[in-house]
């Protein structure tokens, strides 16, 4: 198992000032920032990111989203990272997430969801590939 996972902080998040909040929640979590950055996905490298769910009926307005503002990519490292993780930022839709985790905190809408969080060791390092080279890593 891979101790790495890789999250956005999503542009509805960024826009309302909630990107140091998370971040905090996420280091007190345990986890550790192996790579970061402060970046924008133009609607192509959105589409690409997400091409996984090109046949789902969100795909459009997803990718939409995600381009719409400023993001914050980053490579998480922590024992158990991609589910511990996932268990942090809860449930896509925030109305089920659990309370205290991030999409509850800082989340409105299934589509505006603050949050990624990768659902694969495999995906972490694919994702974690797509915005950061070797040396922009350790
Ligand atoms: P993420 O990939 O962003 O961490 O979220 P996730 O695994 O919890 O959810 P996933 O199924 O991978 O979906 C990716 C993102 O698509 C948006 N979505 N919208 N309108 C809808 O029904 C719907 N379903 C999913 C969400 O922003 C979700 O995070
Ligand atoms: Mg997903």
């Amino acid at each position: 198992m891979s101790n790495k996972t890789f999250t956005m902080i999503k542009p509805d998040a960024t826009a309302k000032g909630h990107t140091g909040a998370i971040l905090d929640q996420i280091i007190k979590a345990g986890f550790s920032i192996k790579a970061m950055k402060w970046t924008r996905l133009t609607t192509a490298q959105a589409g690409e990111f997400y091409a996984v769910h090109k046949e789902r009926p969100f795909y459009g307005e997803l990718v939409a989203f995600m381009s719409s503002g400023p993001i914050v990519a980053a490579i998480l490292e922590k024992d158990n990272a991609v589910a511990d993780f996932r268990t942090l930022i809860g449930a896509t839709d925030p109305a089920k997430a659990e309370e205290g985790t991030i999409r509850k905190n800082f989340a409105s809408s299934v589509g505006e969801n603050a949050v990624h969080g990768s659902d694969s060791d495999e995906n972490a390092a694919i994702e974690g590939s797509f915005f950061f080279s070797g040396l922009e890593r350790f």
